[in-house]
């Protein structure tokens, strides 16, 4: 066994390295940790200065995860469990940030990364069965494997608006927020996009700006999150029962310990249907969406939940006009990322908040101040893109990623991106994505969706190193099986009939095809288990 590496490697640019891990966020800290610790020799590049990767980069006001911190956190270390106390039921931001400095601390994971790097090229030489990777660091290694840890919501998608650059205020984009904070104090604030990030944004933003305007193409559906603060006594039950809230999530459908109702929203009384999403919308965020396990696959019963979604919001804003326009009439509930909110809708109700609906009259330019719609000019002194992300396959886009014969993954992706299980891709040996498409991803909790990935390939490493395997790589024919499983799973639900980022609906010209594996996380770490348990059945190994 090889000594394992947990001080900075000098050596890891001219010495050959087992692992290159590409970023530094939950699932590349995860995979350093853990490569390491089978006694791999790991190298990691990550462009942020820190850790943490999402929660490094989106610093927006009101930036919180709509998974519970209790589940929405490692659960690789029972005492890294045990020990670290969460202070509120849906953690913002900068608490999940100082959460992986301190993971990042307790377990040395630093040493392993060069920071403010950005992987450019990996190469694939079939002649030594290594990976050459090129930074714009000027380093250049090579390595027997290549993780990509690069993230779902990564890539900022700034729309190319006609006369963007000609704006003479302030401009931002949410997910790559000053670090010092933004302070919008007697400006005018145009905020363009009603996604999660806007919505969590906007009610911040009011508070402090001179007057708000939200630009809103498509309205989106938002829960309260319901957030509390946790206190010694219930974070000491939840603690007491961790063993049993990791293993309910590990089984479930999103990797949080919580199930649908096996029942058809359709065959339970209204009353009982009501009580039932005033219960889940009391519980916060996401969790709405899964009250009846029909609820995102038949249409009908999707209709009750949004019935129950368009009276809350009616509810809360006082001008019924407005209500109209923020009640989304284009997509099923659900099938767009469900948004977990504090105070949004009550933002409408303030008199220096204005909705624009883009619908009637849409941007027809950005000016030196303002932005100028079909129908009016606004005044301008700041402006914040909340426009998300080219989704899933953009990190690796921009990396000049080839395998055998030269071929690029762009090229292997131009029709949508190709995997099996999310890990590999056919014609890349020795390459794996880590919640990439084809996986639960982005459908799941991400903590431990990165684990189960990373836990799975450090598996298949050792299998190899066993064995006396130079590499691993999809068979052509279990990729194509695989993308019709996933697309045989979308079709069964109303998923793919909404323009998501999930169907890559968000960038113009990129490929329409439902990218996450929608089978749920409990079935797919089963499949991903099986596979490895059959000798890895679907992979050529060599
Ligand atoms: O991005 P989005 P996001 N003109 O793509 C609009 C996760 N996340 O950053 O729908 C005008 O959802 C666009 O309009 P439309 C979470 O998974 C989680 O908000 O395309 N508008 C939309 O309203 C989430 O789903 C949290 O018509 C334009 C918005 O911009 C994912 O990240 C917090 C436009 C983009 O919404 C992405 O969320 C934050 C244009 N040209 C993010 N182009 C948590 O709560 C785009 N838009 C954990």
């Amino acid at each position: 066994t090889r000594s394992v590496t947990t001080m900075t490697d000098p050596d890891f640019s001219t010495a050959p390295l087992d692992v290159v891990v590409i970023g530094a966020g939950v699932a590349g800290m995860y995979a350093m940790h853990r490569l390491r610790e089978q006694g791999l020799r790991v190298h990691g590049f990550e462009a942020g200065s820190g850790v943490g990767g999402t929660w490094y980069f989106n610093r927006y006001p009101g930036a919180r995860c709509d998974v519970e911190s209790f589940d929405y956190s490692y659960s690789f270390s029972e005492e890294l469990q045990q020990d670290w106390d969460w202070s509120e039921k849906y953690a913002a931001q900068p608490e999940i940030l100082s959460y992986l400095d301190h993971v990042a601390d307790r377990f040395d994971l630093r040493t392993g990364f060069t920071f403010d790097t950005r992987v450019l090229s990996a190469q694939f030489d079939e002649g030594t069965a290594t990976w050459r990777v090129q930074t714009d660091g000027g380093h250049d290694v090579t390595s027997r494997f290549v993780v990509c840890a690069t993230g779902s919501l990564s890539t900022a998608n700034v729309p190319n608006i006609a006369g963007r650059e000609t704006f003479g205020g302030e401009v931002f984009h949410t997910g790559f927020w000053p670090h010092e904070g933004v302070d919008f104090t007697g400006k005018r604030v145009g905020v363009i996009g009603t996604g999660s990030s806007g919505i969590q944004s906007i009610p911040l933003i009011a508070e402090q700006a001179d007057h708000l305007y939200v630009f809103q193409r498509s309205a989106n559906y938002s829960v309260p999150a319901g957030n509390t603060p946790l206190d010694d006594k219930r974070r000491a039950e939840i603690k007491a029962g961790y063993a049993e809230r990791r293993a309910l999530s590990k089984r479930s459908g999103g990797g949080s310990p919580f199930v649908s109702d096996p029942r058809s929203a359709l065959e339970v009384s209204e009353a009982e249907r009501n009580a039932a999403y005033e219960e889940r919308w009391k519980l916060g965020g996401v969790l709405f969406a899964k009250t009846f396990a029909d609820q995102t696959s038949n249409i009908e019963a999707n209709g009750t939940a949004a019935a129950f979604a368009e009276r809350k919001i009616r509810s809360e804003v006082q001008d019924q006009a407005i209500a109209d326009l923020l009640i989304p009439n284009d997509h099923p509930i659900g099938t767009k990322r469900i948004v977990t909110d504090t105070n949004y809708y009550q933002s409408y109700n303030r008199d220096n908040v204005s909705l624009v609906d883009l619908k009637s009259a849409p941007i027809e330019a950005i000016d030196e101040t303002g932005i100028k719609t079909a129908d009016a000019h606004y005044e301008l002194d700041a402006l914040v893109f909340a426009t998300g992300f080219d989704a899933m396959t953009g990190a690796l886009d921009r990396i000049e990623i080839r395998g055998r014969n030269g071929e690029t993954l762009r090229e292997n992706w131009h029709a949508g991106p190709r995997t099996y299980l999310g890990l590999g891709v056919h014609g890349f040996p020795n390459l794996f994505i880590v919640t990439g498409p084809g996986s639960p991803s982005v459908l799941s909790n991400m903590i431990l969706a990165a684990e189960q990935h990373v836990d799975w390939i450090a598996g298949a490493i050792n299998h190899l190193d066993s064995a006396g395997i130079d590499t691993i790589e999809p068979s052509a024919e279990a990729v194509d099986n695989w993308l019709d499983e996933c697309s045989r799973r979308a079709s069964a639900t109303l998923f793919p009939s909404a323009n998501s980022w999930y169907m890559g609906a968000n960038i113009p010209g990129k490929p329409r095809i439902f990218m996450p594996f929608i089978g749920g996380f409990g079935v797919y770490s089963d499949i991903c288990a099986d596979v490895a348990a059959a000798g890895y059945r679907g992979f050529e190994l060599n």
